[in-house]
């Protein structure tokens, strides 16, 4: 990159006037869409913000609550929360709401209803706040069917049917990362002028990676496909190099690195867990349906990921998502297992 030439740069590509030109591609669009990812932007900002200081505001430690996963709720995850529910509910523009810590959906009051869902988990990787290890926002948006008559079927939609998806990732810098179906598009945050601008247009996901991202802790209890994958990567038949082993354990940070540089990304199903770990609303959907509009695929060992069809607002399921050939590849393994079944 030419950082002289950037620092001249005058014409700036903001994420508002970024998602104002995709709208006006759209003659019936209201700017209903606009404002609210302009107060899931907020919330982006803010939590950046509350993420920088936490070591020194004292804001890392526990909150003295647990999560309805069991986990201990960090300080920055209920702030994170109150900030993104706030963020939405006053944007007027949604009805329902899912959080990854909250155990029940919310349902907007009607006087501030509009007509998006959002699914969200607030600060992802929360295991890693209190190393300062990347952390990041996760949102995926679907619209109502019938906004006088708003149920929790609204959100337990399949991910086809998902408007757009995102993610804000809270690293060595700030970078939000949206799809709005239209592709995929990356704005880093400037903080001197504190708006996200354009740094990453039309990201596209390499074909075939040279990384595989898993917990190796959990290899005694995986099936057969994921361990035969993974001795793969190790150990390549076909005279290839072995592919690079690269965990943070942090969702957000693994499925950037692996948008930006291909390979694949996995959190199995394995004995101790059949569904996996991550949750259907908030962590598997929106990362396929991103990986999906740059080109990649997300399976989740039986079908293509996003055509799920949840059944709880909490729903895990396994992924395998990345580079186009590197999930071809885990698709066929399962395929030629159950052939053999
Ligand atoms: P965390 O438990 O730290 O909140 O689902 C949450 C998540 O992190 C993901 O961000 C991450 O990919 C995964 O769990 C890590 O799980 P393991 O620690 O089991 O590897």
């Amino acid at each position: 990159m030419d950082h002289a030439a950037e620092a001249q740069r005058t014409d700036l590509m903001t994420i508002t006037r970024h998602v104002l030109n995709e709208q006006s591609r759209h003659p019936e669009s209201r700017g209903d869409f606009t404002i609210l990812l302009s107060h899931i932007v907020l919330g982006c900002k803010f939590v950046a913000s509350a993420v920088n200081k936490a070591g020194l505001a004292k804001l890392i430690g526990l909150a003295g609550e647990t999560n309805l996963q069991g986990e201990e709720q960090k300080k920055l995850d209920v702030l994170s929360n109150e900030v993104f529910v706030k963020a939405l509910v006053s944007s007027g523009r949604t009805c329902v709401l899912v959080s990854e810590e909250n155990e029940e959906a919310i349902f907007v009051d009607a006087s501030l209803r509009g007509k998006y869902c959002v699914c969200f988990d607030p600060l992802d990787g929360s295991s890693n706040i209190d190393c300062g290890v990347s952390i990041g926002t996760i949102f995926g948006i679907y619209m109502i069917k019938d906004k006088d008559n708003v149920t929790l079927d609204d959100v337990l939609q399949p991910g086809t049917n998902m408007l757009a998806a995102g993610y804000c990732m809270y690293g060595s810098s700030c970078t939000l990362v949206l799809s709005t179906g239209n592709g995929v598009n990356g704005f880093t945050l400037d903080p001197s002028l504190g708006e996200f601008i354009l740094t990453h247009p039309n990201i596209k996901i390499p074909k075939k990676g040279k990384i595989y991202s898993v917990n190796e802790g959990n290899a005694k209890n995986w099936d057969a496909p994921t361990a035969k994958f993974v001795e793969k990567c190790k150990f390549p038949l076909d005279g290839l190099s072995p592919k690079s082993l690269r965990y943070i354990g942090s969702m957000v940070a693994d499925v950037h690195r692996t948008l930006l540089y291909g390979g694949v990304f996995l959190y199995p199903a394995d004995k101790k867990s059949p569904n996996g770990k991550l949750r259907v609303l908030y962590e598997v959907f929106p990362m396929s349906f991103l990986m999906e509009q740059a080109g990649g695929q997300a399976f989740t060992g039986k079908q293509r990921a996003l055509e799920l069809v949840p059944s709880k607002i909490h729903d895990r399921s396994p992924i395998f998502l990345g580079s186009s050939d590197d999930v071809e590849e885990i698709k066929s393994l399962y395929a030629s297992q159950s052939s053999i079944a």
